[in-house]
């Protein structure tokens, strides 16, 4: 059922936009269970294809996982943000050549009639008591696939690099159809990449992005683009969502604030997309998930509006219940 009709400024036009609030929608119902429990699912990627669906790349936490030992990436798709199709698993560690473990936050880009899924993942372990004895090593690599829902495939066989020790990458296809490569870096955050014409290896070297002196550690960055501004997003101290902005993609960028706060004690991981007008904010939660036999929580991803200030500065986003409603094109005037 409809019961909200709202006014959105989109690209300089007011449009109705009729949102649905019957439901709760947070977190996000994909309908798949797992040995009858909902999938776990963190580290939302959101991208919106030609088809006009909206597709999430996440990664996947097994039931009442110990430390992020993590096996595969899973994709998503809906073209209402209410009804979600579970395409299944996009790519497993167990079709890598170079890692077994920590299939952690990805992104994907369509480039060149190609989707490519960029994913972290590595091997070792790592010994929260004794650092130096951890063995635990990542790295990030570069699937391609014909189709948006996979199989992808790891064509080069590696990662990109080995040094530096990075995960979280994130891709930006700028309009003249540049790929920069976001990521973080142990020793590196804060550096950006070109990635090649063909996507199968980086060009040049790693950029050190001025940000403008303010430098937390940083986990999952997030680069869009919206009316000629380039917005550099990010969970920093891996927790609270804030932003930077330039007219580069590279920087020089300016801090601008917070618009998520910390929930728990527990890491954030976001993307932020723009569909039928109306952009949105994807990030995990952690819920409690007792009644299905596990003593701590578990994460899952949620869906909230990201509303803009008229100086392009954003809106603090409140982690709601209710979430995102039916946003189809039909209902957008
Ligand atoms: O999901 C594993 C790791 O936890 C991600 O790579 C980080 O961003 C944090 O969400």
């Amino acid at each position: 059922m409809l019961k909200l009709n709202t006014l959105l400024p989109v690209a300089g036009l007011t449009c109705a936009l009729v949102i649905g609030t019957a439901q709760a929608k947070n977190p996000l119902d994909f309908g798949l269970l797992i040995d009858g429990k909902p999938i776990r699912t963190a580290d939302p990627s959101a991208h919106v294809w030609q088809d006009g669906r909206l597709y999430l790349y996440t990664s996947h936490d097994e039931e009442c996982q110990a430390d992020f030992h993590m096996k595969d990436w899973q994709v998503f798709s809906s073209d209402n943000l209410t009804d979600w199709t579970a395409h299944g698993a996009v790519l497993s560690v167990d079709q890598l050549s170079w890692a077994d473990d920590y299939a952690w936050a990805p992104d994907a880009a369509y480039k060149n009639g190609k989707y490519y899924l960029v994913f972290p993942a590595g091997s070792g372990v790592k010994d929260r008591v004794k650092p130096q004895n951890s063995t635990k090593w990542m790295g990030i690599g570069v699937a391609e696939s014909d189709s948006p829902t996979g199989p992808f495939k790891d064509v080069i066989g590696a990662p990109l690099w080995r040094t530096p020790y990075a995960n979280d990458p994130a891709l930006f296809i700028d309009d003249d159809g540049t790929a920069y490569l976001y990521f973080h870096g142990i020793d590196f955050d804060y550096r950006v990449v070109k990635m090649r014409d063909d996507m199968r290896g980086i060009e040049g070297d790693f950029i050190k992005m001025d940000m403008g002196g303010y430098e937390p550690k940083m986990e999952g960055p997030w680069v869009f683009k919206r009316n000629d501004l380039y917005y550099f997003t990010m969970p920093e101290n891996n927790r609270v969502l804030t932003y930077y902005t330039a007219t580069s993609p590279v920087g020089p960028w300016t801090y601008r604030g917070e618009f998520m706060a910390q929930e728990h004690q527990s890491n954030n991981h976001h993307s932020i997309v723009q569909y039928n007008g109306q952009w949105l904010l994807f990030y995990h939660r952690w819920l409690d998930t007792t009644e299905s036999g596990c003593d701590k929580r578990q994460r899952h991803v949620a869906a909230e509006y990201l509303q803009f200030n008229a100086d392009g500065s954003i809106k603090p986003v409140q982690r709601t219940a209710a979430g995102v409603g039916n946003i189809t094109s039909g209902q957008l005037r």
